[in-house]
């Protein structure tokens, strides 16, 4: 850049940050109505909140108008879950404010990095999907798909997790409690959502109607968020839903004297928005769920079907200017509602309805696990959404009655396929609704939708092979790299230009940077510093000292033994062993972190976190340890938390029996910001190892067509455990309470399930190959060199798994959309 242009540029900032100031004072007065000398570091935050927000709008009214202009064809995101994280300092990136705000903040003599950390975090979603959800957004908006993104605006989020006495202790997430600058309500887009009731038939064949009648109703209302694109004016929309009551009380009983009883209706109504279900793989089966499930998707199709009507006359076109897509099962309700709506309201023949629900809807499939697979009681279905079952029943009959015409009357193929399980009490099956209905069906890892064609939907691979896609997942480079490791995006900037935030490929560039003098020196000077961050947050939580020369190694996501962390635990109870028996010997010092939460009423999991815990506390007091091993349990794992803890990593243990964990995608963020994997091949393990390199990826355990051949020959766990006198050591110390003194017992569940009860996840028959890997870990982290050559060709193989190329592949491949062109067109001020 010549001095002119660098002389621009100051110019350019010195008068943005005078404005900005401005601005931010100007909100803080008018918007927020504080005075700057009494305002608290929450109104500031909401001031220059306010601030950065307008110019958002700019962008936001742009591209609406050149939707409607355009009459692009519009994708409809269907979520139960967006796990969003902070907003602020994604907004300033995505336009590029970062150095202004800074200063304009300081010449008002507020600290910026206190404002960023005061933001609560959007915790609506409970893990992998919900965190998808949300680089899928960003991803669409960076790329100009015509995205909008409808859910549930949860009052309550994923619940706090406090470690109380070793043990997780719950308490509610109010993320709303000091209001939401980024969200505009919506008080005039309501919609009401009926449930319960009954139906009236009427007329004969052609003309016959059904009535849906004396209903329980609530009301909808849409809360908008803006969601920026980066490096594009395009943007998109984030609409949530909030319950409201049909009626503010029962005037009967509030002029009876029954004040509390006047609001009772309304506040039992207006709980179906209130908090999001905490279980991540497993059905609770609960009404309140069935109900939330509804709410949210007939608000979103009553929404999208007003906006296509607005432009359009009739439904031919609907296919051409509509997508919806279901994130995993939890909106597949949206099927039966939308030929609800075109059966009932605009007396579309059946025929015609389904037709077009055929070429709209397409479905992810996120999981395998038997326990996760949604399927509702048909009583209970029946009682909430009558008209919707007899729908369900209605596709059932068309469904089958096809089938037949095929394959002839085979009662057998017809119950595995029907959409109706008979096997004990009669349920809706509603994954097999949601292929049934659906054009387009994909997994989300290349390994997955393999599986998912041979186990839950063998069958109709079968019936439609031609639907049956994969999407392997992928992660937005700005939050998880850009914003997450400002260092390291600071070194690719030196590197390889600023190109790689939107086009992640570039970063195999790096390939030659590993011979360059001063390159790995220079990485590995900001992996330190990311160290020490992490271990200032925790020091500074835990009152634990970390060395940051220690190698990190790390696991995060939710506790679930699928995912194995007691697998981690017994590698981590097999070193201190070796330490203490060996104590002069020259260990590499690790640090070994772990987070994240358990469903509430998940037991397992919640005495995981006790042992991890309780190991912890005995291995970090023992003098003989010292810095060679330190364990850490970090609690209420985050989106933000995340973003600290993933750009300190060495090592990310992604460490799930094979075949289990669908795709994974902190696996991707680890490595994305320099971390060796020790991985099963499991899930996107295997293409991250095609990506990288087999020399440059930690692979060990058993693969998918092995674990399913030790269970067909009658897995033996205790045979291993009589085998091996230092696995049995492990589990024994485990089992006879050296971690748990104060309560000898407590652990004997463990034992058992892992010994006797016949270790499901198939711990014991990788424990071997685990310990032994991690052996071949501390060796290659003895050479500082070479770890870190590896580490870089890790960041390098990274491009694919953009969160960009993932949504790039479903506009192409399932959507069928274009993209949006915002032009430099003159949109009004804010
Ligand atoms: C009904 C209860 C319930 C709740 C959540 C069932 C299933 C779920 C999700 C499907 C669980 C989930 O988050 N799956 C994860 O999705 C990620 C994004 O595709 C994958 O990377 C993870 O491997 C997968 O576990």
């Amino acid at each position: 850049m010549d001095l002119t242009q660098f002389e621009h540029q100051y110019d350019h900032l010195a008068r943005d940050v005078g404005a900005f100031k401005r601005s931010i004072s100007n909100k803080l007065m008018y918007t927020v109505g504080k005075d700057p000398v009494s305002a608290r570091s929450e109104d500031w935050l909401h001031a220059v909140s306010y601030a950065v927000r307008d110019h958002l709008v700019e962008r936001w009214m742009k591209t609406t108008r050149a939707q409607y202009e355009q009459d692009v064809k519009r994708v409809y995101y269907l979520s139960m879950e967006f796990l969003i994280g902070r907003t602020f300092t994604n907004a300033i990136l995505a336009l590029e404010l970062m150095p202004t705000i800074r200063q304009a903040l300081a010449e008002l003599d507020v600290d910026a990095d206190t404002l960023f950390d005061l933001e609560p975090d959007a915790a609506l979603g409970n893990g992998g999907l919900g965190r998808l959800a949300a680089c899928f957004l960003d991803s669409m908006a960076t790329l100009g798909v015509p995205g909008f993104g409808y859910g549930i605006r949860y009052d309550y989020g994923m619940f706090r997790q406090n470690i109380i006495d070793g043990r997780q202790v719950e308490s509610p997430d109010y993320w709303l409690k000091q209001g939401n600058p980024w969200e505009f309500p919506r008080p005039e887009v309501q919609f009401r959502v009926r449930f319960g009731g009954h139906l009236e038939h009427s007329g004969q064949g052609a003309d016959a109607r059904v009535r849906w009648v004396g209903t329980d109703d609530v009301l909808a209302m849409a809360y908008d968020t803006i969601i920026p694109g980066y490096g594009t004016e395009a943007t998109n929309t984030l609409r949530l839903w909030s319950a409201k009551a049909t009626e503010e009380m029962d005037l009967r009983a509030f002029n009876q004297g029954n004040y509390f009883g006047a609001v009772e209706g309304k506040n039992h109504s207006e709980n179906v928005s209130r908090v999001l279900y905490p279980d991540d793989s497993t059905l609770s089966g609960r009404e309140l769920r069935l109900r939330q499930e509804y709410f949210f998707v007939s608000a979103s199709l009553q929404d999208l079907v007003r906006r296509y009507l607005r432009t359009h006359t009739g439904f031919e076109a609907l296919p051409d200017k509509v997508s919806v897509h279901m994130n995993d099962t939890h909106p597949v309700l949206a099927i039966p509602e939308l030929m609800r709506i075109l059966i009932d309201e605009h007396q579309r023949p059946w025929a015609e309805a389904w037709a077009l629900c055929q070429k709209v809807f397409s479905y992810t499939n996120h999981t395998l696990m038997h326990e996760a697979l949604e399927t509702w009681p048909i009583e209970l279905f029946g009682r909430v959404l009558p008209r919707h079952l007899r729908i369900i029943f209605d596709i059932n009959a068309f469904f089958l009655t096809e089938v037949a015409k095929t394959h002839g009357q085979d009662a057998e193929l017809m119950r595995r396929l029907s959409l109706i399980d008979e096997s004990g009490e009669r349920r809706v099956r509603m994954a097999y609704l949601a292929v049934v209905a659906s054009h387009s069906i994909n997994g989300v890892s290349a390994l997955h939708s393999e599986l998912m064609k041979d186990s839950i939907f063998a069958d109709f691979a079968r019936l439609w092979p031609e639907r049956f896609n994969n999407k392997t997942n992928g992660v937005t480079p700005r939050r998880w790299l850009a914003q997450a490791n400002p260092g390291l995006a600071t070194l690719l900037d030196q590197r390889l230009g600023r190109g790689w935030r939107r086009h992640l490929d570039q970063l195999e560039g790096l390939r030659h940077a590993v011979d360059l003098p001063g390159f790995l020196g220079a990485f590995r000077k900001i992996k330190r510093q990311n160290k020490e961050r992490l271990a200032a947050y925790v020091l500074k939580q835990l009152a634990i000292r970390l060395h940051p020369d220690a190698l990190f190694d790390v696991q995060v996501k939710r506790i679930h033994e699928y995912k194995r962390q007691l697998l981690n635990v017994l590698h981590v109870v097999t070193r201190y062993q070796r330490i203490l028996a060996n104590p002069d010997a020259q260990w590499v010092p690790r640090v070994v972190v772990f987070a994240g939460k358990a469903a509430s009423a998940y037991h397992m999991a919640k005495l995981v976190i006790k042992l991890i815990n309780d190991v912890a506390r005995t291995v970090n007091n023992d003098p003989r340890i010292g810095d060679k091993l330190k364990v850490v349990f970090i609690p209420n794992y985050s989106v933000s938390l995340a973003e600290i803890i993933m750009p300190a990593a060495d090592l990310s243990e992604q460490i799930s029996t094979a075949g289990t964990e669908a795709s994974g995608t902190g696996n991707m963020k680890f490595a994305l910001n320099g971390a060796l994997t020790i991985g099963t091949l499991d899930g996107a393990n295997v293409e991250m190892r095609e990506h990288v390199g087999d020399e440059n990826i930690f692979i060990f355990g058993k693969t998918t067509p092995e674990v399913a051949e030790i269970r067909a020959q009658g897995y033996q766990p205790r045979a291993i455990y009589d085998r091996n006198p230092e696995l049995q050591a492990v589990l024994d110390a485990i089992r006879d309470g050296m971690f748990s003194p104060d309560e000898p017992g407590r652990y004997q569940q463990i034992f058992d399930t892992l010994v006797n009860w016949g270790d499901h996840y198939l711990l014991l028959a990788d424990y071997e190959s685990y310990v032994d890997t991690q052996t071949r870990v501390d060796t290659l982290y003895r050479n500082a060199d070479d770890w870190t050559r590896r580490a870089v060709l890790n960041v390098a193989g990274m491009g694919e798994f953009s969160s960009d190329r993932t949504i790039a592949q479903y506009a192409h491949e399932i959507w069928h959309s274009r993209p949006v062109i915002v032009g430099p067109g003159h949109a009004p001020a804010p």
